[in-house]
């Protein structure tokens, strides 16, 4: 319409999408909106699973989570991959500003929704919410959930700004992932006789990439 000379407004899309939408459905014509740097900020709203159609794994649900399609029983502890790491995806564009939030941190969330909009180009936001039906948590454990996510340093709060790393929040002493895990039937397996090993391989993997964006972010 623009070009068209039929309307001479600014406009700064905002587009919102699931992490089935963002990591694995939609992921080509994110690549392509990224690489022309259309001027829109896209919020991927990270609840780790396909979860409007029951609850299936998408290319965001972490290792040893019971989903629809990766069932915990006698043969499996759950998902058996790893997350995309679709921040990385997303800065091998050349993004200006993205960032890792967490809906536990509003203020932190606010901030960053400012910034990406005032990025001029593309602007990319990975936000953490969890899921209660899905995860299957009491609704009055929400917030303890988001947070216990970024205190036991699973979920970092980041952004990279101009190819910069900036770490948000640095934790004095993280707790244990297990703090998180034990609290959602989504991992409730973990914990029985047999999973010790997935549990230590999944605290391992937390410890090594806490360790990998301290090396490239420097505290704020
Ligand atoms: C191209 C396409 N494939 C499949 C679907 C069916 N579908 C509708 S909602 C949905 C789940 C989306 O999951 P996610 O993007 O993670 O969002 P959430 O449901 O978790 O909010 C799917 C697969 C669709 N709408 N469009």
């Amino acid at each position: 319409m623009k070009k068209r000379g039929l309307m001479d407004k600014k406009i700064k899309f905002i587009v919102f999408g699931g992490d089935g939408g963002t990591f694995d459905i939609g992921l080509q014509s994110l690549s392509g909106m990224l690489e022309r740097g259309h001027d829109v900020l896209y919020v991927a709203y990270d609840n780790e699973g396909y979860m409007n159609t029951g609850g299936q794994r998408s290319g965001a649900t972490p290792i040893g989570a019971s989903m629809e399609t990766t069932p915990a029983g006698k043969k499996s502890y759950g998902n058996r991959n790893s997350r995309k790491n679709m921040m990385q995806i997303v800065a091998g564009h050349g993004v200006n500003y993205l960032a890792q939030a967490n809906v536990a941190y509003v203020e932190d969330l606010r901030k960053k929704a400012k910034k990406a909009l005032e990025t001029k180009g593309s602007s990319f936001l990975l936000v953490f919410q969890p899921c209660t039906n899905v995860w299957k948590f009491p609704t009055s454990d929400y917030v303890k959930v988001g947070k216990l996510a970024t205190e036991t340093n699973y979920w970092p709060l980041y952004e990279i700004e101009n190819g910069e790393y900036i770490l948000n929040l640095k934790n004095e002493n993280p707790k244990q992932i297990e703090e998180y895990l034990k609290i959602q039937k989504r991992f409730k397996h973990l914990f029985a006789p047999g999973n010790e090993e997935v549990l230590k391989g999944i605290q391992e993997k937390v410890n090594e990439n806490w360790e990998k964006l301290l090396l490239k972010a420097s505290p704020n």
